[in-house]
């Protein structure tokens, strides 16, 4: 299962091309909307105004209301990228910006919106996942979800599934809510940026996936959130607190009612242990600033880079259903790799019951 994205934030469209997909998915354009609607901008104060429609057309690959097999392509239309004059942004770079490494990359700038660099591109990746989370769910009963576990200095003081759907930064308590309001009306005012940490989880994945050494699931869902626009760290389990745990500590207990820890973080060995899969990721502040910060121009001169324009303040507040998104994409891939290897292997004994 292989997704590739193409598309600039402030060009005609973005899209995206899905090979491998298995047939007979029902999959209707209306499929889309919730999640991409959880992940837009424009729906509250805290992230961009930009308003975008994300409406997506099927364009291949679908046929009477099913997958076929063959390559899917889906395309959204850019509907409210506003044209300005690009001349001083393209002569400019932005420190913390990707614009700099392009440039030296390529030497060609491309002023439209941040176009590769910017978050829009993560649409594509939210709609391709529609799909595979359909899968992984009817096929094996897998649900992915996730939630905002840390946004700057501010973490959550208790844990509540029902809480994270009915608050604008996906925050699983509900009394911190008014709090994390009035950081992020004070920080928008102030011009600066925050980062944030995003922790997803898998439930239902059955031991088996993955692969020893190349490929293993824990490094390819490190490669895959890695991958994320803005992303600058990823752990599984334990992640970096493994560094001061003793073996004794860290090992998850096996009892015939289930492990008694996940410090594995659902994985042993690059392979599913039938625990939940757990991932956080760390995103960075944005760069985009309307504070003026030193940065040079193509000619090497010194300049005062100011950066305007529709912004988030923290674009981890949205990255919630993207790590759902990049962490369901990779287990169906698992899944499917697992499948042509090993066949729909049954369970063999002993098998510790999977869970938190
Ligand atoms: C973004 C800047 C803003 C955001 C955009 C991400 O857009 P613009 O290109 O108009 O400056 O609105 O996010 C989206 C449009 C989206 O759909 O996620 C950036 O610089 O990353």
């Amino acid at each position: 299962f292989r997704v590739t994205t193409f598309g600039e934030s402030h060009g005609p469209a973005i899209g995206c091309v899905i090979d491998g997909c298995p047939p007979g998915i029902a999959i209707a354009e209306g499929d889309f909307a919730h999640d991409l609607a959880r992940r837009a901008t424009g729906r509250s104060r805290h992230t961009s105004a930009r308003r975008e429609a994300d409406a997506v057309e099927i364009l291949s690959g679908v046929y009477d209301g099913v997958t076929t097999g063959t390559p899917i392509a889906l395309l959204v239309r850019n509907t409210d990228a506003r044209s300005k004059d690009y001349a001083a942004i393209t002569r400019q770079f932005r420190p913390g910006h990707a614009d700099y490494s392009y440039w030296q990359k390529y030497g060609i700038r491309d002023p439209r919106g941040g176009g590769r660099a910017s978050a829009r591109e993560t649409t594509m990746r939210v709609t391709a996942a529609v799909i595979a989370r359909k899968w992984l769910r009817e096929r094996h009963g897998v649900e992915v979800r996730g939630y905002l576990s840390r946004l700057g200095e501010h973490a959550p003081t208790g844990h509540d599934w029902a809480a994270v759907e009915a608050n604008p930064f996906f925050w699983p308590a509900a009394g911190d809510v008014p709090a994390l309001e009035a950081y992020m009306d004070a920080l928008r005012k102030s011009g600066d940026s925050v980062g944030a940490e995003v922790t997803v989880v898998a439930d239902g994945v059955p031991p088996g996936w993955g692969e020893p050494v190349y490929g293993k699931l824990d490094a390819e869902l490190a490669a895959a959130m890695m991958s994320i626009n803005a992303v600058k760290g990823v752990e599984i389990g334990a992640g970096f607190a493994a560094v001061t745990q003793k073996g004794s500590e860290h090992r998850d207990v096996m009892t015939p009612q289930g492990f008694r820890s996940n410090h594995a973080g659902g994985v042993l060995g690059g392979i599913s242990t039938g625990q939940q899969i757990v991932v956080r990721t760390a995103f960075k502040p944005t760069s985009s600033l309307r504070l003026p910060v030193q940065g040079l121009d193509v000619d090497g001169n010194v300049v005062d880079v100011i950066t305007t324009g529709r912004h988030d303040p923290c674009v981890g507040i949205r990255a919630t259903p993207i790590c759902e998104a990049m962490l369901a994409l990779v287990l169906i891939d698992q899944a499917l790799r697992h499948r042509a290897q090993c066949g729909d292997v049954g369970a063999v004994s002993p098998r510790v019951p999977g869970g938190g």
